[in-house]
């Protein structure tokens, strides 16, 4: 029998077994088997009574010590895991909102303002007046009501305007229509510690709430105002592979989530200085590549190659050529200080509120970008003579692989037009069958699938055949990459409807839109196509979907809570993080519906899921009653008589 041919994942595993470092499957295989409370979600920690647990089948205590039971157990897990992913995002929001200030005010000196449309776009929103006034009058100003939107004391975050009113009245009526972020996510802690909220539909309510100050919030800051400063996406050519290193360069990787160190790398890469030092050294040139969602940023962005995604780290060091790995904050394992301890590379970190033990810090800062960038440049150079050349491999091609760069502005433009710009052409595609829905692959990759599996990839060949049009962030866009599917050549794997839009549009069916703060994106194109008309008028109309199969981080949970309270239907892989309580599982999975119009779904079996995806766009087609049965057509006397001379009746006649 052939044997399949392993991808570079297995490649690599199968080098650091033979080298004798230790890898994330490695860990994963020692924590087995994972603690049965925690994976039903029913260990609590919250307070020195604890730690309490619930047994969920046998005759064991069915309450904590302060009574509160599995629901809340599982609901206060949830909420906390909403509240930091909401955290995460909307933190790196803000470090976007202050060097957008900085940068308006001179302060940031290796940054501008690069993209002055989306700007005015987005004072536009924030109704801040932009007739007569200096481009950097108007973003300083931006910056400053983007900062108020963590704090203010009143009212509900400007973003939400952005959604389709239908929607807007459920968040009000509800009551989830987010104030600002800050409170949201302090509120969520607060409300979760013992004594607090104890009603497990009130807290997933806060969920909810919590999650739109991430979507709507700070991750849509973070997003827009990103564009405002690094450009919006448009597509690009690029790679995603560890082939991108290369062995006769000094190789630098960028790890991590906020755009604004990767960007002072990749501008500081090309200083004359720097370049005098590198081939001072012997090496060609400086490779700078991406890891995780920074390298999605810089991808999306400027077409700089990409190294891999979350689970791809510690085998990127392990090429052996990497000098240096420079990161910021999220995603980044502690583990890769001891995977660089078996080779020559440097771990350095930059942020004062993200150190790790053992790795090197270089404080990063909006004033002095430029002259860190340099500095961890010439630390990479200065370390190339100590690779050792018996320890380099490099699997994968360096040629590019992948056409990303698809903002919801490119999406647009690309679909409606030079002149015109619009989802109408989408809409219409959609009312015509030819693609019969949208759905948004997001998120991470996690050993628990299982080395050299590649589930988004399945995933997402399965939708295109069936004529679904697919949008990509996160690791999940870095694994669709790396399995060849974001090029316009894959048209000829799709169905025959999606194949034809493909074709005439010049896209692939598989779009890679950035980072997982872009899932905010999503949530514009979403809103879009509400308002285009055609396709009912709030988001849970719309035949679309999200997925997320293999989610680990507390802010894929965050991602998929606005997802379903912005009204897409949602569906995770592996294991549900409520799956201890049956009550708050029936209210994420089926009575969300009656709140929101949607629901979450968990699902172990990843082939199930396609078919899941695949039936909720039906349903939402046929409720749209854009499925029409061809009707038997009755013909009157006059076309009976003009087809009659037409064609000869058959024995058995005519209808
Ligand atoms: Ni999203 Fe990006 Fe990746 Fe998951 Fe981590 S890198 S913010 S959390 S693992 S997709
Ligand atoms: Fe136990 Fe309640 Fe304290 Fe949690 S909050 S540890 S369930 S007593």
């Amino acid at each position: 029998m052939e044997e399949k041919q392993k991808n570079i994942d297995q490649v690599m595993h199968d080098r650091m077994k033979e080298m004798k470092v230790e890898t994330m499957y490695d860990r994963y295989q020692a924590q087995l088997p994972q603690c049965g409370y925690g994976s039903l979600a029913l260990c609590c920690r919250h307070c020195n009574y604890g730690p309490c647990n619930i047994d969920p089948f046998g005759k064991g205590p069915k309450k904590g010590i302060c009574g509160a039971d599995a629901n809340t157990f599982a609901a206060r897990h949830f909420l906390r895991m909403s509240g930091a992913g909401t955290a995460c995002h909307s933190d790196h929001g803000r470090a976007v909102a202050h060097l957008l200030v900085a940068t308006a005010r001179g302060e940031a000196p290796g940054y501008r303002i690069k993209d002055v449309d989306k700007l005015m776009m987005v004072a536009e929103c924030f109704g801040i007046k932009t007739k007569d006034r200096k481009i950097n009058e108007i973003a300083e100003e931006v910056g400053e009501m983007a900062l108020m939107e963590f704090g203010k004391p009143y009212g509900t975050l400007l973003f939400l305007k952005r959604a389709p009113e239908a929607r807007q009245k459920i968040w009000e009526k509800i009551g989830i229509a987010s104030r600002a972020i800050d409170r949201e996510v302090c509120e969520s802690f607060h409300r979760t510690g013992i004594g607090g909220d104890q009603d497990y539909r009130n807290l997933t309510k806060q969920a909810m709430r919590v999650a739109l100050a991430d979507g709507w919030g700070g991750s849509m800051i973070a997003t827009e105002l990103q564009d405002i400063l690094f450009g919006t996406p448009k597509p690009v050519q690029g790679r995603s592979s560890m082939g991108v290193l290369k062995k006769d360069f000094v190789n630098l990787i960028v790890h991590g989530h906020e755009p604004q160190l990767a960007e002072a790398v990749v501008l500081a890469s090309s200083d004359p200085e720097v370049t005098k030092a590198v081939l001072a050294t012997g090496a060609k040139g400086v490779v700078v590549a991406g890891l995780c969602c920074t390298a999605n940023e810089l991808l999306v962005r400027h077409g700089i190659p990409m190294a891999g995604h979350m689970t791809m780290q510690e085998p990127a060091i392990s090429t052996g050529v990497v000098e240096l790995m420079v990161v910021d904050i999220q995603c980044v394992m502690q583990a890769i200080v001891e995977t660089a301890k078996h080779f020559h590379t440097k771990i350095v970190t930059t942020l004062s509120k993200a150190k790790i033990f053992g790795a090197e810090h270089v404080e990063f800062s909006d004033e002095h970008a430029i002259e860190a960038a340099k500095k961890i440049l010439f630390m990479a150079i200065e370390n190339y003579k100590n690779r050792d050349n018996k320890k380099v491999f490099i699997p994968g091609g360096a040629e590019p692989n992948i056409v990303a760069g698809f903002s919801h502005e490119t999406i647009k433009y690309m679909l409606g037009g030079r002149f015109r710009a619009s989802y109408r052409p989408l809409n219409d595609n959609i009312i015509n069958g030819r693609i019969r829905g949208v759905v948004g692959i997001a998120g991470c990759t996690s050993p628990k699938i299982g080395l050299g599996e590649t589930s988004y990839v399945n995933l997402a060949k399965e939708l295109i055949a069936n004529d679904i049009l697919v949008v990509a962030t996160g690791c999940a866009a870095g694994q669709c990459a790396d399995g060849g599917l974001m090029i316009p050549e894959m048209k000829d794997v799709c169905g025959a409807g999606l194949k034809e839009v493909c074709e005439a549009v010049g896209i692939p069916p598989v779009l890679h839109s950035g980072a997982c703060v872009d899932n905010s994106r999503i949530l514009i194109a979403v809103s879009e196509m509400a308002k285009e008309g055609g396709l009912g008028n709030d988001i849970s109309d719309l035949p679309v979907a999200g997925v997320c199969l293999e989610w680990m981080s507390e802010k894929a949970i965050a991602i998929g809570q606005y997802f379903v309270a912005s009204g897409v239907y949602t569906v995770f892989g592996t294991n549900s993080p409520v799956a201890g309580a049956p009550d708050m599982q029936r209210l994420l999975t089926s009575e969300m519906e009656e709140l929101v119009g949607a629901t979450w779904d968990f699902e172990k079996d990843f082939k199930k899921i396609a078919r899941m995806v695949m039936d909720h766009i039906e349903k939402k087609r046929d409720a749209l009653g854009i499925n029409v049965k061809k009707e038997r057509k009755l013909y009157d006397m006059a076309e009976r008589r003009a087809l009659e001379r037409e064609c000869k009746p058959t024995p058995g006649g005519h209808h």
